[in-house]
Parts: C-alpha cells; sequence; structure tokens
C-alpha cells in the first residue's frame, strides 16, 4: 500500500523556539509534568468521523476536502483502506488513541446483517492494525442520527420498530467496541429530542431513553466489557431540544432514572458554550459528582452560534481545562479526543496534521501552565482562605449538620453583621495571566 503522507515525517518534539510547522514546540510525550508523562495526562485520541470522513460540506456547499487515499466508494475495500491510513496518520503524529461511530468505519449496507458484516470485516483491519501499532481505542460509538430512520429520534423515537434498530446497532457497535479493547463507550443523543412539542409526549421519550440506557447497562455485563459509558451532553442541533442539554440535566436524568452508577459525561467544549456555559463550568459540575469522563476537545466560533467543531488553539482554555481536570484527579478511562474538524477551507491533507499539532501544543501548555499555578499554591490558598469561616466554629457545625436553623437565629443575633472578605476577581484574573 502506499503511503498516504509521503511527505509528512513523523513529527516530533522540537521544543518552543523551532520554527518548522511540522514540529511539536511544547507536547513532549515522554516529558514528566506533575508525575506523569504528557502522553498520560493528555490521552490524546482522534475522531474518525472528522479526521477520516469529514469531506468538508457545509450548507451551502459540497465537500471540498482532498484525500488522495479514498475512492469516494462505500466498499468494504475502501473502509479498510481508510482504516489503515487511520493509523499511519495517528504514528506520524504520535496520538495514543482514536475514537469511532460505527457508520464512519464501516458503510452503512442495504440490511442491518449486512452492515453488521461489513463493521466486522472494518473491526479486523483495525484489530490488526492496533496491534501493529499499540495504538488504542478510547471510545467506540454508533451513529443513531445519520440515517433517515433516526429523523425523529432512537431511543426517543415515536417508533417502536426505531428504537428495537437503534438497540441492535448500539448492540452490535458495543460489541464492536469491546472487541477492540475500546476503554470506554459513548452514547451522544444528537436526535434524542424534538423539533416540536406540538407531536412530541416528553414524559414517554425520556422514561423509553432510560430503558434503553438500562438495556445498553444489561447487555454490557453480559459481554463482559467493563469501560464506563458516557453520556454527551449537547443542548441543541441536530434537535431544536436535546433530553442530555448540558452536564446537570444529564446528571439529573441519570439519577432519576437509576443509572448514575453505569454513567460518566463525556463533555465537549463547543456543546458547554451552545448551552450558554464555559466548558470550565461543565467540568466541574460534573467533577462534583464524580462523573467527569472524558472530554471532547474542540472549541467554537464566538461569532458563530452552531457547532463549529473548531481545533482548539486558546491557551486560556487549555489552561482552564487542564486546572480542573488535574484537580479533579486526572483522566482514568477518558482522554482529550479532538472532535474537532478543519475548516472548509483547509482542504489538505498537511492541515489534519497542523490542525491536531496545534491542538496538542496548546493542551501541553495548558497542562504545563496549570501546573505551575497549582504548584505555586495562591489560587488554591486563596480559594481555601476564602471559605475558612467553615473550617472551625459555626461554620464547621454547619457542615457536619450539628446545627439548624434555631442554633443560627441565635448566633446570628449574638454576633450581628458577619465581616465579609472580597472576592478579589480582578486580583485573581492578574494572578493567572502571571503564569500564561
Ligand atoms: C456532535 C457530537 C458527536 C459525538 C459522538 O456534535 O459531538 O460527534 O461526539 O457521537
Ligand atoms: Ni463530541
Ligand atoms: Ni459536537
Amino acid at each position: 500500500m502506499a503511503e498516504a503522507f509521503p511527505d509528512i515525517p513523523k513529527i516530533a518534539y522540537e521544543g518552543p523556539k523551532s520554527k518548522n510547522p511540522l514540529s511539536f514546540k511544547h507536547f513532549n510525550a515522554d516529558e514528566v509534568v506533575a508525575g506523569k508523562k504528557m502522553r498520560d495526562h493528555l490521552r490524546f485520541g482522534v475522531a474518525y468521523w472528522h479526521t477520516m470522513r469529514n469531506t468538508l460540506s457545509d450548507p451551502f456547499g459540497g465537500g471540498t476536502a482532498v484525500r488522495p487515499w479514498d475512492d469516494g466508494t462505500n466498499s468494504i475495500e475502501n473502509a479498510q483502506n481508510r482504516a489503515r491510513i487511520c493509523f499511519e496518520f495517528m504514528e506520524k503524529l504520535g496520538v495514543d488513541y482514536y475514537c469511532f461511530h460505527d457508520r464512519d468505519v464501516a458503510p452503512e449496507c442495504a440490511t442491518l446483517a449486512e452492515s453488521n458484516k461489513a463493521l466486522d470485516a472494518v473491526a479486523d483491519v483495525l484489530e490488526a492494525e492496533q496491534q501493529r501499532t499499540g495504538k488504542k481505542l478510547l471510545w467506540g460509538t454508533a451513529c443513531l442520527f445519520a440515517h433517515a430512520r433516526y429523523c425523529q429520534g432512537a431511543a426517543t423515537s415515536p417508533n417502536a420498530g426505531v428504537f428495537a434498530y437503534a438497540a441492535a446497532q448500539v448492540k452490535k457497535a458495543l460489541e464492536v467496541t469491546h472487541r477492540l479493547g475500546g476503554e470506554g463507550y459513548t452514547f451522544w443523543g444528537g436526535r434524542e429530542g424534538y423539533a416540536t412539542l406540538w407531536n412530541t409526549n416528553l414524559k414517554r421519550e425520556m422514561d423509553h431513553l432510560a430503558k434503553f440506557l438500562h438495556m445498553a447497562v444489561a447487555h454490557k455485563k453480559a459481554i463482559g466489557f467493563k469501560g464506563p459509558f458516557y453520556i454527551e451532553p449537547k443542548p441543541r442541533e441536530p434537535s431544536t431540544h436535546q433530553y442530555d442539554s448540558d452536564a446537570a440535566a444529564c446528571l439529573n436524568f441519570l439519577r432519576q432514572y437509576d443509572l448514575m452508577e453505569h454513567f460518566k459525561l463525556n463533555l465537549e467544549t463547543n456543546h458547554a458554550t451552545l448551552a450558554g456555559h464555559s466548558m470550565r463550568h461543565e467540568m466541574e459540575v460534573a467533577a462534583a459528582a464524580g462523573a467527569l469522563g472524558s472530554i471532547d476537545a474542540n472549541t467554537g466560533d464566538e461569532l458563530i452560534g452552531w457547532d463549529t467543531d473548531q481545533f482548539p488553539t486558546n491557551i486560556y482554555l487549555t489552561t482552564q481545562i487542564m486546572l480542573s481536570l488535574l484537580n479533579a484527579g486526572g483522566f482514568t478511562t477518558g482522554g482529550l479526543n479532538f472532535d474537532a474538524k478543519v475548516r472548509r477551507e483547509s482542504f489538505e491533507p498537511v492541515d489534519l496534521f497542523h490542525a491536531h499539532i496545534g491542538g496538542m501544543d496548546a493542551f501541553a501548555r495548558g497542562l504545563k501552565i496549570a501546573t505551575a499555578i497549582i504548584e505555586d499554591g495562591r489560587l488554591d490558598g486563596f480559594i481555601k482562605q476564602r471559605y475558612s469561616t467553615f473550617d472551625s466554629g459555626i461554620g464547621a457545625q454547619i457542615e457536619k449538620g450539628e446545627v439548624g436553623f434555631a442554633e443560627l437565629e441565635a448566633y446570628a443575633l449574638k454576633n450581628g453583621e458577619p465581616m465579609l472578605g472580597s472576592g478579589r476577581q480582578e486580583f485573581l484574573e492578574n494572578l493567572i495571566n502571571e503564569f500564561i
């Protein structure tokens, strides 16, 4: 097989002074930062759907991507060839993980049985390539949103036959993920929501979604898959409203339907901003519930109100993400999956390298900066101090549940107006800038 990227060398770390665009300035895979190799902190993943399958079309025009290795057909051979090229890409880039949907790696065929066979045939290649290269599957998922049958939802479709089809697809995708040693499995419900409430029984749809996920848990146990399930929140797009709208809504859903112990969250930056939150907010909400699982690393555009899935290059953003991640103890099964695509104008294969290198370097800097902030201790010290009235006396009694309203009334009557300290936001923003 001819190489897909003959002119591109293996991307090496050359340090911040290098002028070579095809090198890392900050990501040095085996360098130890805060007690761990950078590759083990960051656990980068390539998103198969964007990197291997996105033609860069938009609602106003067809694809622009030039991918000389792809013959443009839906044949199994083309799919298998693409799979090999994905591994060539990961090897040159030095990314350790990848993520896929069933229908990105293999074609959807005329029948479910044929689609399953096609998926097996591509999984043969994925398995062989994983063994050859040591690359690993971060998570797998089923595409329950592209085919016309899912236009009114999958697990929340008003049609039971569609629910069954979706279940069959997840069953297979889960089995293939398990076969490939996937470290997790993701549910993103792009069509699990509604376009209008005039035709929707919201309660019934949410009940169905919960049933579906319980069945998935049962099947996971049946086949012995040990990795976590992730739910990926997103408020809208493609549906007008999606049930998994943000981290808090997902956690509430999981608790309501008794699914908490089986799920963590896969948080995506652009979804957080679509929900009107910062990524850090979503991470802190998930971490507080012990449900911070994995990250879809990308970014949106402030001037555009949809999921633009751009590669993250903003050091403030990566610093915040890495700070929350380090404070939460880092990844276990999760990683930083680049759920991002090159711009439509960036259609050459080499652009895929520039994009990933930029994202990896941005996160490497975020990791180093966050580590420096933590080691410095002033930020954390300030926050500790800010809550210190809860460390002893009446505050400690409140936290321990030793007092009620009557005792607190007596305390307030006796002590009068409390002495409140400044929040010092500007001071802290300046402090963070010392590190960036
Ligand atoms: C779409 C989602 C999707 C999931 C996987 O917006 O981000 O790509 O990550 O189904
Ligand atoms: Ni995503
Ligand atoms: Ni997305």
